[in-house]
């Protein structure tokens, strides 16, 4: 995920949906790139505290970046070309020739430097935030692509133990229920951000490389690609390194196609979340309250490294019917500025887990509501009759 200094909200409102792809390209972008929490972590800890940390949520290797000789902005452009192909070739077995020839037909396009490079604006007050997803229409909206897809995405969730209203939230959130998915060709965006973009130039040019890949593994051809002007593609948003490592075939078809098979896109997220964490029966987040006494708190991490006793310690506690945690698994703490003031959360392991599809608290915590919103006006699995 990118990292959240230089992370990039909404623009506005209601418009703000457009952008939703963007921050999904970018929450698939860069996953494990935030420092270990332990040294900032300890240096927190109070001296009478007796709590260690928990380890963090084990995380799957980070994504392979290009090399210098494809992304060196001082090499002449044609010099970069000719490495990017060598590379791609020798590290997943494409064909240069084809390479060479998606490469002929790809567009820089200037449009695509001037929104990345756009710069950062005021970040958003959970107040700002919240509204963007949970309102009528996307709960609604939930609700209605959860009676469509009941039977596939109930089967998906007993399968991973991912519950159905997280997958359905992800696709709410993503790109509003699979109806706006990008309409750059996603050929055209890695190439100009690889090749035209320096500063991040060894991701996006690792994920041109993985294009190729995709579509050698799965038989497309990937001029024919469209999503976010990041690359991100389909109901959830997947870069081409999250379909090519964890995208699965939930139909059984032989293919996995995250753009136009509803199977496999459920799957898909379900196994984003599992491979990185996700624990099946397991609560999310809880509301906490904070002792009068208690000081300030924010931790540098996401992970749930701090025990709730430790937590206790601090002065922040699960309020009464909220979820806990056994001994032995921990919370982060949030602060946001909601409606009424102050809103402390414990992010638990599951909590996490949404975070690496996007690393903002924000995006997870909306998440988080909007399947709970979606869960609680969805009839019982099979009330509804067969
Ligand atoms: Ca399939």
């Amino acid at each position: 995920m990118i990292r959240r200094a230089s992370f990039r909200l909404f623009s506005s409102g209601p418009l703000s949906l457009a952008l939703v792809p963007v921050l999904a390209g970018f929450a698939l972008a860069a996953c494990a790139t935030q420092a270990p929490p332990a040294s900032v972590a300890a240096a927190a800890q109070p001296a009478a505290s007796t709590s260690a940390l928990l380890p963090p949520v084990p995380q799957p290797p980070e994504r392979p970046l290009a090399p210098p000789a494809v992304t060196d902005p001082a090499l002449p452009e044609a010099q970069r070309i000719a490495a990017f192909v060598d590379y791609t070739a020798s590290m997943y077995g494409v064909d240069p020739a084809v390479i060479r020839a998606e490469l002929a037909q790809a567009q820089f396009k200037q449009n695509i430097i001037d929104a990345i490079s756009r710069p950062a604006e005021k970040v958003r007050s959970w107040a700002q935030y919240r509204p963007i997803f949970l309102n009528d229409a996307r709960i609604e909206g939930g609700r209605a692509f959860y009676a469509e897809n009941r039977a596939a995405l109930d089967k998906v969730a007993a399968q991973t133990g991912v519950p159905a209203e997280y997958i359905v939230a992800i696709i709410g959130v993503e790109t509003s229920y699979g109806r706006i998915t990008g309409k750059y060709r996603v050929l055209d965006a890695l190439y100009t951000l690889a090749f035209g973009y320096p500063k991040r130039a060894p991701f996006f040019a690792g994920e041109l490389a993985q294009l190729f890949a995709l579509g050698k593994d799965e038989g497309i051809d990937v001029a024919t690609l469209t999503g976010s002007y990041a690359g991100a593609m389909g109901w959830g948003q997947f870069m081409p390194s999250s379909y090519r490592n964890w995208g699965k075939d939930g139909d059984g078809d032989g293919r996995r196609d995250l753009v136009g098979d509803s199977d496999d896109v459920f799957a898909s997220i379900a196994n984003y979340f599992v491979v990185h964490g996700w624990q099946r029966g397991a609560p999310v987040a809880a509301r906490a309250s904070r002792a009068d006494a208690a000081a300030d708190f924010a931790p540098d991490t996401l992970d749930p490294v701090y025990p709730l006793p430790a937590l206790a310690q601090r002065g922040y506690t699960p309020q009464p019917g909220e979820p806990t945690v056994a001994a032995g698994e921990g919370a982060t703490l949030l602060t946001l500025d909601g409606d009424a003031g102050k809103e402390y959360w414990l992010g638990y392991r599951n909590f996490y887990v949404i975070t690496r599809y996007n690393h903002s608290p924000m995006y997870a915590l909306s998440v988080h509501q909007l399947a709970q919103a979606i869960r609680a006006g969805s009839a019982p699995a099979g009330s509804d009759g067969a």
